[in-house]
This record gives structure tokens, sequence and C-alpha cells, in this order.
């Protein structure tokens, strides 16, 4: 692997933009910094939206919308959360895939999230993980817990590839309540995962650049974001999510693992073709 696939996640559930002023949470914000991740390396963006009150939202209109304005103005992989915020109902978060984006999330297991729980139920599971298939959307398999490991190989033998044929995780380290975000925990998950898969490893707060190091030193690939980052250095707040991914991308180039290009990466997930061409339309 030489090469690094960068995913950035903009936005996420859990800030408000009362607390983060800097977070993009209207359409016209969340394209200029996809935009602008786009240009200092991005390939993919993670996408969580928020209604006219920047409040959480998987109102399916928006959704479309925001595919269709992300798709317009950027090359960039167009990955919506089934996440959405630990109060979204289920049916709402399978609806998400009505949007028809690119990628979306697929949260291995229940977790602990803080106060609050991250509840993914195995039928919930098995039903995004189908659904996807049958509408040709790539998942990223999300990973809070050694345990959703183990849980993503008994879905793959009981119900069969994603879309694509190519299995991608994403190692969601650091969350109150999941595996910690330590270059142990990472190793220890990497070794299990599904021969052939790759990997992208996120660090929640202060575990953002161990997380990142660590992933690059097991040829892993990166996630960054005001989702998960609010903290540039201590007491230094994050400015905006492109500071993030331009220092993922240097961090990348460091370790001799430059940013990919936009083409490779959806090669290498298996992304239809015909995501691709509408960019040209
Ligand atoms: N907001 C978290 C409860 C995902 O996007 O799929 C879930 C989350 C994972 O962010
Ligand atoms: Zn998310």
């Amino acid at each position: 692997m030489d090469r690094t696939v960068i995913t950035v996640a903009p936005t996420g559930a859990e800030s408000s933009k009362a607390d983060v002023p800097a977070l993009p949470v209207t359409l016209a914000e969340l394209v200029t910094t996809a935009r602008d991740c786009a240009a200092v390396g991005a390939s993919v963006v993670h996408v969580h939206i928020r209604d006219d009150e920047a409040r959480p939202t998987l109102a399916l209109g928006r959704l479309r919308e925001t595919v269709a304005a992300l798709r317009a103005e950027t090359d960039l992989i167009v990955q919506l959360s089934t996440g959405g915020a630990v109060t979204d109902g289920e049916a709402d978060r399978l609806a998400v895939l009505d949007a028809e984006p690119d990628m979306a999330s697929c949260t291995m297991g229940t977790v602990n999230f803080g106060r609050d729980v991250f509840c993914n139920r195995w039928d919930f599971i098995v039903e995004l993980h189908t659904r996807m298939r049958d509408r040709r959307i790539v998942p990223e398999y999300e990973l809070f817990d050694l345990g959703h490991v183990a849980s993503l190989h008994r879905l793959l033998d009981r119900h069969g590839l994603p879309y694509g044929g190519h299995v991608h995780v994403d190692l969601v380290m650091g969350v109150p309540g999941g595996m910690p975000g330590t270059a142990a925990a990472m190793v220890a998950a990497v070794a299990e995962l599904p021969v052939g898969a790759t990997f992208s490893a996120t660090g929640v707060g202060r575990s953002t650049l161990p997380v990142a190091l660590a992933a690059l030193s097991t040829g892993g690939h990166l996630r960054v974001g005001m989702e998960d980052s609010l903290s540039y250095a201590p007491g230094r707040p994050v400015r905006n999510n492109t500071e993030l991914v331009a220092r993922a991308a240097g961090l990348a180039r460091v370790a001799q693992r430059p940013p990919m290009a936009v083409a490779e990466v959806r090669a290498l997930l298996g992304i239809r073709d015909d995501s691709a061409a509408a960019l040209t339309r």
C-alpha cells in the first residue's frame, strides 16, 4: 500500500454549531469544506447533515440534495452516515440509502457512546448490508470495538461480500465506551481483519495523532475531521476541517505514502462507475 486514502468527516452529529461555530452545517458550508479538503488530499467525504436549526437530521430530501451538490461541486466519493445521531431510529437510518450515495457507513455492533448507547442490532446490520448490496452502495464497516471485528466475519460468512467485492473498514478508536485509541488496540484489531480487507482509522479526541501515526505504520488509511476532533493541539481549537486534512496529508507524505488520487480510490473500493460518470454529466 504505497498511497493513503484520506476521508474527511467534517460535521458529525454530536457537536452543536453554537459550541463550535466553525462546524460546517449548511449545504453551502459543507460543499465549500468538501472542495477545500479535496484540494489538500481528501478523497472521501463522510457526511452527516443538519436541518435549518443546525440540528442533526436524516431528512431524505435534504440528503438527496446533499449528494447531488457534492457530486456537482467536487469529485469526492460521497459516503453518507447511516449511524446518524444516537437518537435516530432504524427506519430513518435505513432510508438514508434511498439517497443513493457512493458509500455508506455500516456499524458492526452496539457500543457505549459516552453517556449514550449507539445501538446497532444484528438484524439491523444484516438489513443495512443487504440493502447496500442491492443498491450497489459500497459499505464502510465501522468498528468501534474488537468484538465488532468478529461480527464482521460473521456477517460476511453468513451474508456474503458487499457490493464491489472488496471489504473496507474504519476503526473508530477512542470513543468513551469503545476500544482505546492506541497502537496496541489497532494492532489487535488489524490482526483479525478479513484477508484482503483495507482499513482506515480514526482517533477521536486526543487519540487523533497516535491513531493516525499507527495507521500509517500498519498500512492503514486515515479519517480525520471535526466529527472526531475539535482540538488541533492542547489549548488550540481546530479552525476548520481543511487544516486537519492538510495535516493528515503531510503525515502521509512523511510516511512516503502520499494521498491517493480519487480515481484510484474508486477502483480500490469498488465504487460503481455510473456515480463517477454522473460527475461529467
Ligand atoms: N454519530 C454516531 C452516533 C456513523 O456515522 O455511521 C454514529 C456515527 C457513525 O457517527
Ligand atoms: Zn459519522
